[in-house]
């Protein structure tokens, strides 16, 4: 499965890793939004050669309790990074939004790859993607940013997250992309418990009956706190832990901010898994 992201080849066929370009003003560079692109771009440059496939750029906060940014915000955050990093990239960046017009604006600038943890339910968004004619990740989430954490509920937690993305596939059918251009993900940790992410991590290959690329999402997220007790910031071994158990159960892409020893753990398991080493 190889995906044509705006001329960049994302390789989807054995796990792939995502890197996430955190975008936060560096405090140790200088003042101004210029060296924060140039640091941005040196991280991003930094996450490739640590064997990224694709760059994730978000200009909205979609951590639980997050508050919305203005459109205009959004765009002013991400665009002077896409239009710097995306001529010095032989991977695609992929654009974290929901919004039409970041969309449009983040291809236009040289961005491959749609991430809409909205799964393209926002106003305009199906149209959109369909025009760009670049992949799109379709994900579930239950209820919005700010509130989804206050009590997540599900009858049947794979059945319900199975049924919206076939439903959301459908959608993006019938608006006109390409099922060739589609990858599903179960959006752990958005509006789901620890109990949810991990029957939808256990049911992993049910999603992956739907015969697109499915994309986990799972680096430093809090079910690791829930089991272990762990602070975010000493999360590593949880995370590998999940990303290998996620690409072991069928997932191709792997969102992380731990690349370089994602990218190791998933050499070991290629390894195991290879049936030509002698
Ligand atoms: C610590 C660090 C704790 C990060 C929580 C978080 C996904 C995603 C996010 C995902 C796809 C996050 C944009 C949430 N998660 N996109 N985005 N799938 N496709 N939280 O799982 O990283 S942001």
């Amino acid at each position: 499965m190889l995906l044509n992201c705006a001329g960049k080849p994302l390789d989807v066929s054995r796990p792939a890793v995502m890197g996430v370009l955190n975008l936060t003003p560096d405090s140790f560079s200088g003042d101004g939004l210029a060296d924060d692109v140039e640091a941005a771009c040196e991280r991003a440059l930094a996450l490739v050669a640590a064997g990224a496939a694709v760059i994730d750029i978000g200009g909205e906060s979609t951590r639980p309790g997050a508050a919305r940014v203005s459109v205009d915000d959004e765009l002013a955050r991400v665009l002077p990074f896409i239009e710097r990093l995306a001529p010095r990239l032989t991977v695609p960046i992929s654009i974290d939004t929901r919004h039409a017009a970041v969309m449009r604006a983040a291809v236009g600038a040289g961005a491959g790859l749609i991430n809409d943890i909205a799964a393209l339910r926002e106003p305009g968004a199906l149209a959109a993607a369909a025009g760009l004619g670049v992949p799109v990740i379709v994900m579930h989430m239950q209820g919005e940013p700010g509130t989804m954490q206050q009590a997540p509920q599900y009858d049947d937690v794979v059945g319900e997250v199975a049924g919206f993305l076939a439903q959301r596939v459908a959608a993006c059918v019938a608006a006109g992309i390409a099922r060739e251009r589609i990858l599903i993900d179960p959006g752990f940790g958005f509006g789901k418990t620890a109990a949810h992410n991990l029957a939808l991590l256990r049911a992993l290959p049910v999603l992956c009956r739907q015969g697109l690329p499915v994309v986990a999402g799972l680096s430093r997220k809090s079910l690791i706190g829930a089991v272990t007790g762990a602070p975010v910031t000493q999360r590593l071994g949880g995370s590998i832990a999940l990303g290998l158990l996620a690409a072991q159960r069928g997932a191709r892409l792997l969102r992380v901010h731990d690349v370089a020893e994602t990218v190791q753990a998933l050499a070991m398991l290629d390894a195991v898994q290879g049936e030509s080493n002698g």
